[in-house]
């Protein structure tokens, strides 16, 4: 069989002026948010070091490259009456989400005082508003669509968010999910983070239709939309426009890079150095800095001790998961609710 090759997809950004977005959030508004996504990559760096020592075990996916989507969807719609929900590129979600650096860390560690009590770890983190956290791909769509329907049914205001990876494209579920959600007007925004990969396979090699947002959505019903997913003004611009009305879902395709392999035991052999260097350029914390710098919201010393700052919380919460106690053996049956 032929093999797909790589080749440049034309999308059609939705239009978005950066200036003008930093602009309308305010000064204060936006360093909130740059401190956020830089609290999420020393998260990141911190966590894997934690895995190569030993302190983490099971599956680490690394979310490090791939911020600004995140950041700028909670911060457009913000948390309250809204569910989200994700794949087991996890982290950054939990955290936004108001799990605190220290939760999130310790649950990594499978300590105790861990986000999920030390059960979840690394692939299943959990807060107020997020529902977790999933190992199945594609398995979560449906359970959004599920929570969309909780929002319409109790006529309540609010919307699910649903981030997905472009490998999830490829699973019946998703296709399910977007069929009910369309067939029953659920106010759902689904989200595929397309990073490029599925694991080590292409996306060119994995789904037959690109831009996958675009082409798809018009199959059932739905709006779609392309993101430049390494511009944090981009992706709230949008989000901020979907927010304004819920009453149909949608399907939003967010082009990003992920800095690391699949998960930390993947060396990504099958990505060029020089690719990760390009890719490396497009650093959507370097790129929202450098929007700031422009506009005078920001000085290079402010990064750098912003960074600095953030880096120390995140040490603290390492810190505080080595020390924190392991889950007692005799409360391993609490919470299973198996019958
Ligand atoms: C149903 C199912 N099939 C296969 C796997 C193994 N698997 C784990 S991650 C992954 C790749 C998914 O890629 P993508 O959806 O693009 O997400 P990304 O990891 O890039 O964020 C696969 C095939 C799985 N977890 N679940
Ligand atoms: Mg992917």
């Amino acid at each position: 069989m032929k093999r797909r090759e790589r080749k440049k997809v034309q999308y059609n950004y939705t239009e978005c002026n950066p200036q003008e977005v930093l602009k309308a959030i305010g000064k204060e508004g936006v360093t909130d948010q740059l401190k956020q996504m830089m609290l999420l990559r020393h998260f990141e760096m911190r966590a894997e070091s934690g895995y190569q020592h030993g302190k983490i075990g099971g599956f680490f996916h690394s979310y490090m490259g791939q911020e600004a989507i995140q950041t700028g969807a909670t911060c457009a719609l913000g948390l309250e009456n809204n569910w989200w929900i994700t794949t087991y590129r996890c982290h950054a979600l939990a955290l936004l989400c108001g799990c605190t650096p220290k939760e999130a860390m310790a649950e990594l560690y499978g300590k105790k005082s861990g986000c999920a009590q030390g059960r979840g770890g690394s692939m299943h983190l959990y807060a107020d508003r997020m529902l977790g956290g999933f190992g199945i791909v594609g398995g979560h769509t449906p359970i959004a669509a599920g929570a969309a329907f909780s929002i319409a049914y109790q006529k309540k205001k609010g919307v699910a968010v649903c981030f997905l990876g472009d490998g999830a494209v490829a699973q019946g579920a998703f296709h399910e999910a977007l069929n009910l959600a369309s067939l029953w007007d659920l106010p759902v925004i689904y989200v595929i983070e397309n990073n490029q990969w599925g694991m080590g396979t292409g996306v060119e090699r994995a789904i037959c239709a690109q831009p996958i947002g675009e082409k798809l959505a018009g199959s059932y019903d739905m709006k779609g939309y392309s993101v430049n997913g390494m511009d944090f003004a981009a992706c709230y611009n949008l989000f901020s426009e979907l927010g304004k009305d819920t009453s149909r879902p949608v399907l939003v395709e967010a082009i990003t890079e992920r800095f690391r392999g699949h998960a930390v035991s993947d060396p990504a052999v099958y990505r060029s150095r020089e690719e990760l260097e390009s890719i490396k350029t497009r650093d959507p914390i370097l790129g929202l800095k450098h929007q700031m710098l422009e506009n005078g919201m920001l000085t290079g010393e402010e990064f750098d001790r912003f960074n600095e700052e953030q880096k120390e919380i995140v040490v603290e919460a390492v810190k505080f998961a080595d020390e924190s106690p392991w889950p007692d053996p005799e409360e391993l049956e609490e919470g299973v609710y198996a019958p």
